[in-house]
């Protein structure tokens, strides 16, 4: 039997406040994420507190760059951030791809078009975030959505496509 399988995946998008602060890019990454057929299934302004910033990236706590980084994902140094559950197949890697490398410099030698590479100003101030992989979206998503059932929200999609 011939079967149309659409497998969706879900990622954790994060728009920094770098980006979040210039109104063109912010229009201009929203568009992308449309564009690259996402499916927007969540999307929040937000601001952290240091100590939500200190916990999403405990991860690198200690690499020499945690304390800046930390003060710019935080609202006492910087405005709000957007973020988006989105939804596509390989929603985790087409994120990232679109992103670039986390490196400014080295996205504009080896990613000319990517996101980093046009509108990221430092490694810090790199205009977004995207999970690594499809465990860290689901902790990534509890983490800006503590109400949404990753689970829940697949299954509901397969039923559809049965
Ligand atoms: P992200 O987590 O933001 O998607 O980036 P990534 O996986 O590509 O990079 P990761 O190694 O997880 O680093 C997390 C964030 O740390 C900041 N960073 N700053 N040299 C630096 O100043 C430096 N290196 C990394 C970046 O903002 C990166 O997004
Ligand atoms: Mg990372």
């Amino acid at each position: 039997t011939l079967r149309c399988e659409r497998v969706l995946q879900l990622t954790l998008a994060v728009i920094k406040p770098d980006a979040v602060a210039h109104p063109l890019i912010l229009e201009t990454l929203h568009q992308k994420i449309l564009e690259n057929n996402f499916i927007v299934v969540r999307k929040k302004d937000l601001w952290w507190r240091r100590k939500d910033s200190e916990s999403f990236y405990a991860e690198h706590s200690g690499r020499f760059f945690y304390q800046r980084l930390v003060e710019f994902m935080s609202r006492q140094v910087c405005g709000p951030m957007r973020a988006y559950i989105l939804a596509r197949e390989d929603a985790v890697a087409h994120w990232r791809e679109l992103m670039g490398p986390t490196k400014v410099y080295r996205a504009r030698y080896t990613a000319p078009n990517s996101v980093r590479a046009l509108y990221g100003l430092t490694d810090t101030r790199n205009t977004t975030h995207g999970s690594d992989s499809a465990e860290s979206a689901k902790r990534e998503i509890a983490f800006f959505f503590p109400e949404f059932s990753v689970q829940q929200w697949l299954d509901k999609e397969e039923q559809r496509f049965r």
